[in-house]
């Protein structure tokens, strides 16, 4: 099986990204795993651990198609996908530099091999996840999700990953486990963004209540694409929860704590009357410095009206039944 596609989507529709065509060229030659992933992804994958410290590198897999026999998704969007040019040139990833430009400049700072994602906290089983295990353990999938940043602009992207919940679920969050909360990689002496003045206390902490982090939408995501994710989208591993502002969705997450009480998310401890800790996507919420009813879609001229938890209410709105969210912003 190749990359399915939702049967109502005529491919045509998705050439923009003309990557799936070369994909599916690709993929056709490779012999795959049963786990889904091509045999050149391991092998690259085991290169970078072996890779020598003293030039650390992006990816070697960086512009090859490498994730096969992804199963599509119910919740997968029709809407056209943003180009990757533009996916990976313009992002935000503070530890590597403030500005849209300077994460892909500086993406070779983030080493991101060896690479493991602990998980604490109110668990009965904590234990330590190798990055290898989660690239082979997990049944991968493409999320075609909408990506709406605070800052009023969108994207359209292809994720590669899997459902939070079947990761969080093997270390048994005991009862007291009302958050999870999301640890980013701490690594001042070779993130530059992490030696700045920049207003973040670090590490960059997110969170979320249990049943949001449980919630099918919420995926951790290794790929996108088809492809390894690149440094500066947050490799090797980050969190997308896609009806929620692009903030919460923690980029190269070393740690994973179940806890009792609310976490206090990085952005809001810094700037408290801009960031919530729900940061649902809400056109109705008034943000100080960007109008939260309009977007626009990267790569598109004229903006678009926003949407209500990004378009994602029949999913998600039953999870805030009865909750003010102008107040719980
Ligand atoms: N660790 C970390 N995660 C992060 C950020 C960050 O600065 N550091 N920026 C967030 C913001 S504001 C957005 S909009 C998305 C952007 O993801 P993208 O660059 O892959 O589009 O990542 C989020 N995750
Ligand atoms: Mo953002």
């Amino acid at each position: 099986m190749l990359i399915k596609l939702p049967d109502d989507i005529l491919s045509s529709e998705i050439t923009p990204e003309s990557i799936y065509q070369q994909r599916r060229r690709f993929i056709k030659g490779m012999a795959l795993t049963a786990a889904g992933i091509t045999t050149s992804a391991l092998m690259s994958a085991c290169n970078n651990q072996n890779g020598n410290a003293s030039s650390s590198k992006t990816a070697p897999t960086q512009n090859a198609p490498v994730f096969d026999d992804l199963k599509s998704s119910e919740f997968n969007t029709d809407e056209e996908l943003t180009k990757w040019e533009h996916a990976i040139n313009y992002n935000n990833f503070v530890e590597l530099g403030d500005g849209k430009t300077s994460p892909i400049k500086n993406a070779d700072k983030l080493v991101t091999r060896p690479w493991s994602v602990s998980v604490e906290g109110e668990v009965d089983k904590p234990g330590t996840l190798d990055i290898e295990e989660i690239l082979t353990q997990f049944d991968l999938e493409e999320r075609i999700y909408r990506l709406r940043c605070i800052e009023a602009w969108s994207m359209v992207i292809p994720w590669v990953g899997f459902p939070l919940s079947l990761l969080l679920k093997r270390f048994q969050p005991t009862s007291k486990a009302k958050f999870v909360e999301f640890i980013s990689i701490h690594d001042p002496k070779r993130l530059p963004g992490q030696r700045s003045d920049f207003p973040l206390v670090w590490p960059y902490v997110e969170g979320l209540r249990i049943d949001e982090a449980m919630h099918p939408l919420t995926i951790l995501s290794i790929g996108m694409y088809g492809k390894v994710l690149p440094n500066q989208n947050g490799a090797p591993i980050r969190l997308v929860v896609p009806w929620k502002y692009g903030f919460k969705s923690s980029k190269s997450i070393v740690k994973i704590r179940f806890v009792e009480k609310q976490p206090l998310p990085s952005w809001v401890q810094a700037q408290p009357d801009e960031y919530g800790f729900y940061s649902n996507v809400n056109p109705l919420v008034p943000h100080p410095r960007w109008d939260q009813r309009t977007e626009r879609r990267i790569g598109e001229f004229f903006k678009r009206d926003s949407m209500l938890f990004n378009g994602y209410a029949e999913q998600v709105a039953s999870l805030y039944t009865g909750m003010d969210l102008g107040k719980n912003f």
